[in-house]
């Protein structure tokens, strides 16, 4: 048995929440040590099943569940009229739901089949680029967001993702499900057991995380519910679950979705050894991936230089591969405290490509100026060396690359490079050495030709995501944004944030929780004693206080005269 699976080791803790033995001295390590610690974090999402406490990815029960799933979401594909598949979630799981979703639609697209697949992310579309962590709290919100989403349908097969298995806004999905079977079949996907589901109460509502997984379980036997509940291991940044929880995400719903693709379109049948086959795929993206982890290092350091400097990082990246840039740059911020100019990302043609629900967002402020053009014109004027820029492309957008090197070229030599290849493209050769040399490193990630091309396209993303994480992970460590393995800069912007930061507070101080939670209030509200008013308040009053605060803040921040802020807070 792993430390981490023992019984003792911090046993109040879901294992989402644990911190990893792994990485206790993340914060003192190298560039090249903090990649080998995230690559042994990164493994054991791959770890064999060891006893009976914790189900893994590559479990039976899981593949078998996996499996199911699969079927129906093929029956939606052959039966289209009146169905819909939804996957949603919060933060990095709405995120992953929105790759996923629109990645399929897209292949049903090309079939010619209108879109089968939805995501919702707590909200709303502004949360795929930003931290927006108080909807996660907003059972009620769920509810009316599936109950939209979902509007004339008569089928619907609901994915609700919470890593943690503590989202209300999940919680209150799933409980709506559970009321209508007549349409809705559930199914749950995150990454603790089910008895570690969270049991914190939901202002306005009757039940609790915890108590829909239960109910839930009594209607598993008879297949009319879903649990996907592996355990992955402890995150290497404690409670981080943008990493492995993002990456199982990524890895379940990629499998679940293209078994059931390949069943529909080319008659493959669902079957075990196709499902395991295919989680091997990604165990096997990650040793290709940190085969790099050299050239990764490097990227670390760079970008680690760039924040210490208080400069920035910026992602270029084309297709999908840029959506994980997105992705990764919008979680710095709720992750390390991170302004969003720190960390940005730029995907080519914008909102045309991203084609998400909302439509284009720019006017939502410069945080959502997002293509390439955006970049050019507002951001490169404005750095230097002393700012870190990464390409992030496959052979197909080579000759587009090579333009905007030259261009970013001009402004700051601290140019980087991640190119996804296979060996047949010789082609790009001679655009891909000019590319190189205006480049300081390049990270070359090499696939098989003999692997299909839909599966080396969710490989890519995977490996894209892991480098990223690796990259803005590493780089906050450096920076100085981690204690041991915890983050220490967080807003408590949601009672899940606010569990955390009191236990933070009780680690540091081994003070009693209770204590750890007075300080914690008189922080939150400003107080040196606590009124009755404050102590007798929920965990999400306390969470929106201090979300409250730390917007005005911001606003003040950026405009001191407090008029002006006023107005442009409400505005
Ligand atoms: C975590 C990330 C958060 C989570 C969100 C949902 O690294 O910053 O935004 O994705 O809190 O968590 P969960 O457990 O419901 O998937």
């Amino acid at each position: 048995m792993r430390e981490w699976e023992s019984p003792d080791y911090e046993p109040r803790l879901p294992v989402s929440e644990k911190s990893n033995p792994l990485t206790r001295d993340i914060d003192r390590a190298s560039a090249c040590c903090i990649v080998r610690m995230l690559q042994a974090c990164d493994a054991q999402m791959f770890q064999e099943e060891t006893g009976a406490t914790y189900q893994r990815l590559l479990s039976d029960r899981v593949v078998q569940t996996v499996m199911e799933v699969a079927r129906r979401v093929e029956v939606v594909l052959k039966e289209p009229q009146g169905g819909l598949v939804v996957l949603s979630g919060c933060g990095t799981s709405g995120r992953l739901a929105f790759l996923t979703a629109s990645g399929f639609n897209r292949e049903l697209r090309t079939r010619d089949h209108s879109s089968l697949f939805s995501y919702i992310v707590a909200g709303g579309d502004r949360a795929l680029l930003s931290s927006q962590e108080a909807p996660e709290d907003d059972a009620n919100l769920g509810i009316l967001s599936l109950k939209k989403a979902c509007e004339g349908k008569t089928r619907v097969l609901f994915i609700g993702i919470s890593c943690g298995l503590s989202a209300p806004f999940v919680a209150g999905q799933l409980d709506f499900c559970l009321q209508h079977p007549e349409v809705y079949t559930p199914v749950l996907l995150g990454f603790n057991p089910p008895h570690q589901a969270s049991d914190e109460p939901i202002p306005g509502c009757t039940f609790t995380f915890h108590s829909v997984v239960q109910r839930m379980q009594e209607l598993v036997r008879r297949e009319e519910a879903f649990l996907i509940t592996p355990a992955v291991g402890p995150e290497a940044v404690s409670g981080s679950s943008r990493m492995k929880g993002g990456s199982a995400t990524k890895i379940l719903l990629d499998v679940i979705l293209s078994a059931a693709h390949a069943a529909t379109f080319t008659n493959t049948p669902i079957t075990y050894k196709g499902v395991v086959q295919h989680m091997r795929a990604y165990e096997k993206t990650l040793e290709v991936t940190y085969a790099q982890s050299e050239g990764i290092a490097a990227l670390v350091e760079a970008a680690g230089q760039s924040l210490c400097r208080g400069r920035r990082v910026c992602y270029l990246g084309w297709g999908s591969l840029a959506v994980l840039g997105l992705i990764d740059a919008s979680e710095c911020e709720p992750t390390f405290g991170a302004d969003y100019e720190d960390v940005r990302g730029f995907t080519r043609g914008g909102y045309s490509e991203l084609n998400n629900n909302e439509g284009p967002l720019t006017s939502l402020g410069s945080q959502f100026c997002i293509a390439h053009q955006d970049f050019l014109r507002f951001v490169l004027p404005t750095l230097s060396d002393q700012d870190t820029v990464l390409l992030i492309y496959t052979q197909d957008d080579v000759s587009d690359v090579v333009t905007l090197a030259r261009t970013v070229r001009g402004k700051t030599s601290n140019l980087h490079a991640v190119h996804h290849h296979t060996d047949e493209h010789a082609a790009a050769a001679a655009q891909q050495e000019d590319i190189n040399k205006l480049c300081l490193s390049t990270v070359r990630v090499t696939w098989s030709t003999a692997t299909s091309e839909s599966l080396v396209h969710m490989q890519r993303e995977l490996s894209t995501k892991l480098l990223l994480n690796a990259v803005s992970t590493g780089a906050h460590i450096l920076k100085g944004k981690i204690y041991q393995n915890h983050m220490i800069d967080v807003q408590v912007t949601n009672s899940k944030l606010y569990r955390r930061a009191t236990r933070l507070l009780q680690k540091l101080s081994a003070h009693p929780e209770h204590r750890c939670e007075e300080a914690l209030l008189k922080a939150i509200h400003r107080v040196d004693e606590l009124t009755a008013d404050i102590s007798s308040s929920d965990v999400t009053t306390h969470a929106h206080a201090a979300r409250d605060r730390s917007m005005a803040e911001s606003h003040l921040e950026q405009e001191p005269i407090i008029r002006e802020a006023v107005e442009a807070w409400l505005s």
